[in-house]
């Protein structure tokens, strides 16, 4: 395949064998990095960080400045759209995201797709921020929670371990529900769409909690809003690059990529590099899958894994990264040996 693309992370996208693979690490910005939590401690708390342009756009480049990353990921979250939706949603420290949450089709009301970018203006100005700031070889990647993890907070109003609750309404009204997902469709679209007119490139779509769900209803909840949101997407920008990342769904990953269109896919860690090599990388490009652990432990282990899988993947289209976010107790220089290792082949 030849493509036109100077970048290696879009000519990995667009099916290019590339002479190294382009590297991003998902959570590439965050709390393992002393440079992160002044500015977090400057902007107060997370929200007003993912709201302020200035700071957003700070915390984005600071892992590109020291790591040279071939890509750069918008620095926001995933529950910026029940907050535009108008569901109440705080950060509490050490506990993560809570949010009042929504039990039934009668709690609807209170949301509002009308008003979205109001509350997501300042995103868009830290994406047209960055395209003009991010070094001329990197590509940035705007990104969205997959409707289905979006909804389990939204739902469970906090992580979960069982998905009770909104599995209770899945099943026992999945009429009522589906409305909630077709809400967080037409949002996710409208606000991936804005990302992409200011200035995105590639857009990725998280669905963390895609694998609790079984096939049946992983193809009612999962399959289905991801094609319904990359078409969206493609009737405006036929062309633009749309990578998933169905975390923990096995086998499942083959119809995810045979059916909802994405370009490339994700893997996370526990999936086998040689099953996917030969049932996923043969039909769009692979991203993934090391450890986040391995970067916590470092050394020898850490670089022997980098290597294996660059070896087996780098066969078809690849892209290196994380099978899932760099945790916060990660050293800093243990990132530093994985990029020169990707990038020079050695640590030093
Ligand atoms: O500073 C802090 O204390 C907040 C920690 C934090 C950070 C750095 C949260 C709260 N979100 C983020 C940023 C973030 N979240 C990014 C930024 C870009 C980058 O990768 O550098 C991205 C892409 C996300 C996406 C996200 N948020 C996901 C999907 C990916 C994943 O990691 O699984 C999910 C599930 C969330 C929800 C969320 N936001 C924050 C936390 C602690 C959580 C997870 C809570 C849980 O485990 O249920």
């Amino acid at each position: 395949v030849t493509t036109t693309h100077a970048k290696l992370m879009l000519r990995a996208l667009s099916g290019e064998i590339t002479e190294r693979p382009p590297f991003w690490l998902m959570r590439q910005a965050g709390r393992y990095l002393p440079e992160y939590r002044a500015t977090r401690a400057e902007a107060g708390n997370f929200l007003d960080l993912c709201y302020n342009p200035k700071l957003a756009e700070e915390v984005t480049l600071q892992p590109l400045r020291r790591y040279g990353m071939d890509a750069a990921i918008l620095f926001a979250d995933i529950l910026l759209i029940p907050d535009a939706l108008g569901q109440p949603l705080d950060y509490l420290e050490g506990e993560g995201p809570v949010l009042d949450p929504i039990r039934s089709a009668k709690d609807l009301s209170a949301l509002n797709l009308e008003n979205i970018h109001t509350t997501l203006e300042p995103v868009y100005e830290t994406v047209s921020r960055l395209s003009s700031s991010i070094p001329s070889e990197c590509t940035l990647i705007g990104f969205a929670g997959a409707p289905w993890t979006v909804a389990t907070y939204m739902v469970e109003g906090r992580g979960s371990k069982d998905y009770v609750n909104i599995k209770k309404w899945m099943y026992g009204d999945p009429v009522g529900f589906s409305t909630l997902i077709d809400i967080i469709v037409d949002a996710t679209i409208a606000y991936l769409l804005k990302q992409v007119e200011a200035g995105a490139e590639v857009v990725q779509i998280f669905d963390t909690w895609a694998g609790v769900l079984p096939d049946n209803e992983f193809r009612k909840w999962v399959l289905g809003p991801t094609k319904r949101i990359v078409e969206g997407l493609r009737r405006h920008h036929p062309d633009l690059p749309v990578i998933g990342f169905p975390k923990g769904v096995g086998g499942n990953i083959i119809s995810f990529v045979e059916e909802t269109g994405v370009t490339a896919v994700s893997l996370d860690t526990g999936t086998p590099l040689d099953w996917a090599a030969r049932n996923v990388q043969t039909k769009i490009p692979v991203q993934g899958n090391l450890d986040p652990i391995l970067l916590v432990q470092g050394g020898e282990a850490m670089e022997n894994r980098i290597i294996e899988i660059i070896n087996r993947m780098s066969t078809a289209p690849f892209i290196f990264n994380l099978g899932h976010g760099i945790i916060p107790q990660t050293p800093p220089e243990h990132v530093g040996a994985l990029s020169k290792l990707i990038r020079n082949g050695s640590t030093s």
